[in-house]
């Protein structure tokens, strides 16, 4: 196998309990890792948890714990969460591991050899809730009449000896860098405005801190520990074995494809990231994609209104193929979006139980019914046949050309209009009365259905993957042949072959339950 990609997720701080925002950016990488998985190639998807920094620290001086065993216990939460979704992630880091600190120190080392960095002192705002330093212009008053970010995050002031990597030497090679690669930074409307931070004049970056301990020292000098930044970042590369750079992972999986991210870190990965890694002699990333933020029944999420989501709550209450469904399929993925109970309930009750659900059920309990079990032998196929029959195979295409921007839910949509599609095709041929009046016409046009359903449920296991393996499993295509190659080698459905009794596998959402 020689195709390979690699995904990551942002590494989540061990702060606080994971959330439907954190669930949702590591399901959109467990949606691509799948499509890729299923499209032939060999991934690496890594997700895992931030462990260092002042904002973790401050957290464990809180619960009155040790960090380490603090981290130990919060970083459990990410990982159960990821176990409870399915996510099939192929590494969980955590930075306070030791191949990261390894990894940490070498990055360090590569930049000062390069002659980005200098020891100087830091003198300015920083909000320990971003972990991120603020110039006097990026902030406003706050309702108390505080100084805070643009973010909403509290500031101090600090001064501190510091070490800077030199970011303001880089202005020009990251624009000839976001230049040359016009799809690093996606939506383009994120990359237009990264551009223009960076065309208004980039500052030294401090890299390091002296006022509290919990991170990686700085070699040579363990008065500092590294910035959390530049230690969270570097997870990326520790992941495939750096600082080997010899090992098979970082030679088959670096540079990382894509590095999936929320709008909010977008600054850290599409400008401070690429810096390091230039800077370092290091190949660069592929892609950065920076998706919206979700609110909660038009509020934003936080801890402080009470209105966290919880996605193991609301996974019990609609099922995970579900709300994987509606979060990839609700918003354009790269906007903000939404949640509502309601917006749920009407995509599970139409996408999903009338058009999806509605079309497997009627034409595999047809063939239950009308053909004993047994997948009929179809005639010569007609043009309205070969219409949807030639929809169904080009749908594998148009999905994976979104797929290939992060756009799910047109890749849905894509999927969605192939669905309603054939149920037209259902309404016009009209099945149930070809029972007696054709029966060899009925035999290829529930035929026709099942071939297209079978390559829909190939195309939604990436998103539903627990529905779509249920559908196969009705249309009784074996485990070895739900790949894309199964779509792209012509094989066609075995007529003969023996179905199982269909059940229904999108159930309707009364409404009476409905909370909303
Ligand atoms: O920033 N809507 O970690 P973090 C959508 N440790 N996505 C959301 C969200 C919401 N309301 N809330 C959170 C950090 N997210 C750093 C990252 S990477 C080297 C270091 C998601 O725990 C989104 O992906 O604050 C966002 O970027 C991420 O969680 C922030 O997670």
């Amino acid at each position: 196998m020689n195709k390979s990609y690699y995904v990551t997720t942002p590494i989540y701080y061990v702060n606080d309990a994971p959330h439907i925002g954190h669930a949702y950016t590591t399901l959109a990488c467990d949606a691509l890792a799948r499509f890729k998985r299923l499209d032939g190639y060999d991934v690496h998807f890594l997700t895992g948890t931030d462990e260092h920094g002042q904002k973790v620290e401050k957290s464990a001086e809180a619960a009155g714990i040790d960090p380490q065993e603090f981290t130990n216990k919060v970083s459990q939460n990410f990982r159960d969460l990821a176990d409870f979704m399915s996510f099939t992630h192929s590494d969980f880091i955590r930075t306070t591991e030791e191949r990261h600190k390894k990894a940490c120190q070498d990055i360090w080392h590569r930049l000062e050899a390069s002659g980005d960095i200098y020891l100087g002192s830091y003198a300015g705002w920083y909000a320990v809730r971003d972990e991120a330093f603020y110039g006097e212009d990026e902030l406003k008053k706050g309702p108390d009449g505080t100084k805070i970010a643009s973010t909403g995050a509290p500031v101090e002031w600090v001064e501190e000896p510091s070490y800077f990597f030199r970011l303001s030497n880089w202005g020009e090679r990251l624009l000839a860098f976001y230049d040359e690669n016009p799809d690093f930074i996606l939506p383009k409307t994120r990359r237009n405005e990264v551009i223009s931070f960076v065309k208004g004049g980039l500052m030294d970056l401090s890299i390091s801190r002296t006022t509290f301990n919990w991170g990686v020292s700085v070699p040579g000098d363990d008065q500092h520990i590294m910035y959390v930044w530049l230690d969270a970042l570097t997870n990326y590369m520790t992941a495939v074995g750096f600082p080997d750079t010899e090992a098979d992972l970082y030679k088959k999986f670096w540079p990382a494809d894509l590095h999936m991210v929320g709008k909010d870190i977008l600054r850290f990965h599409a400008v401070y990231w690429p810096a390091f890694v230039l800077s370092a002699g290091l190949p660069t990333p592929k892609r950065v994609f920076a998706h919206g933020w979700w609110t909660n029944e038009g509020e934003k999420i936080s801890k402080s209104l009470g209105n966290v989501i919880d996605p193991i709550e609301l996974v019990n209450s609609y099922g995970l193929d579900q709300v994987r469904y509606f979060l990839l399929r609700e918003v354009p993925f790269g906007n903000d979006g939404d949640f509502s109970r309601r917006a749920i309930v009407g995509r599970m009750n139409s996408d999903l139980a009338n058009d999806y659900g509605n079309l497997a059920q009627r034409v595999l309990s047809m063939v239950h019914k009308n053909c004993d079990g047994v997948l009929p032998e179809p005639g010569l196929f007609s043009d309205a046949d070969q219409v949807l029959l030639s929809a169904a195979k080009d749908a594998l295409a148009n999905v994976r050309a979104k797929m290939d921007v992060q756009a799910f839910h047109e890749a849905l949509e894509a999927v969605w209009v192939v669905i309603r599609q054939s149920n037209g095709y259902v309404d016009a041929q009209a099945p149930w009365k070809l029972k007696k009046e054709d029966p060899a016409r009925m035999n290829t046009v529930l035929y026709t259905l099942a071939e297209t359903i079978r390559h829909l449920a190939i195309l939604t296991q990436p998103f539903m993957p627990d529905a779509s393996a249920r559908i196969l499993d009705q249309l009784s295509v074996p485990e070895d042949s739900r790949s894309f190659a199964a779509i792209e080698n012509g094989k066609m459905l075995v007529a003969g072959a023996e179905m199982p009794k269909p059940e229904g596998v999108f159930p309707r959402y009364v409404e009476d339950e409905c909370d909303s």
